[in-house]
């Protein structure tokens, strides 16, 4: 993944033509686009395809299952063009390397924190667990809770050569130039760009807030 401004827009949109809309009016600044089950599950999955010409498309399966089920999933994905794919890391070792396999050469990155107040309850308490075992599985990255930075901080210590991609900013309160500072690779921001009136105005300010 080329990094321009570390910017990776999450699509959770139901209509492919406000997808389609919103990645060409802001492909030049953003590194990647995020498509999760909101899109997929109402466009279908060629959607990954026709995105894959504007921009790389990471998919959000958060695949969480056996090895068998998660290669299958991965494959669909790299079939259909995605450079990336996001893996649910607590499933443990031979899940995500299951991933690895199935969507070589592809970027595979581990869910190791989330961003959400509920991800205090059973995940944070595992996380640096979680983030070791993916890395022995050998994913390119983590995602990482944007909405607490002194937490990205923490993965960047201990994984200095993990990407680590943080979402949670904007709409979940979490800062841009914090996370960079913290040591984030790529930002994910979904709602606020694309519930903007002006998407690309909104990418812009982003970008200028981190500059
Ligand atoms: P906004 O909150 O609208 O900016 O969207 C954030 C995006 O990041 C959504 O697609 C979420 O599903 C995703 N996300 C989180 O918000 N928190 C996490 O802990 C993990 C993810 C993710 O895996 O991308």
């Amino acid at each position: 993944m080329e990094k321009r401004y570390g910017i990776i827009v999450a699509l959770d949109l139901t209509s492919r033509e406000k997808a389609m809309m919103v990645a060409l009016e802001i492909q030049d600044l953003v590194d990647a686009i995020k498509v999760g089950y909101p899109l997929v599950l109402s466009s279908g999955i060629s959607v990954v395809r026709d995105l894959s010409k504007i921009s790389p498309v990471i998919c959000d399966f958060k695949i969480a299952d056996i090895p068998n089920t998660n290669s299958i999933i991965a494959r669909l994905a790299k079939e259909n063009r995605a450079s990336g794919i996001i893996v649910h890391g607590f499933t443990g070792e031979d899940s995500i390397r299951a991933v690895v396999e199935a969507f070589s050469p592809g970027d595979v990155f581990s869910v190791v924190e989330m961003t959400h107040p509920g991800a205090l309850e059973f995940i944070q308490p595992i996380s640096m667990e979680i983030a070791r075992k993916s890395y022995n599985s050998g994913v390119r990255g983590f995602i990482v809770p944007g909405t607490r930075p002194e937490r990205i901080a923490l993965y960047r210590k201990n994984f200095p050569g993990m990407l680590l991609l943080a979402p949670g900013i904007g709409a979940q309160g979490g800062e841009a130039k914090r996370a960079f500072e913290n040591g984030a690779d790529y930002i994910i921001v979904g709602r606020s760009i694309y519930e903007s009136e002006n998407p690309r105005r909104e990418v812009e300010n982003i970008i200028d807030s981190i500059q």
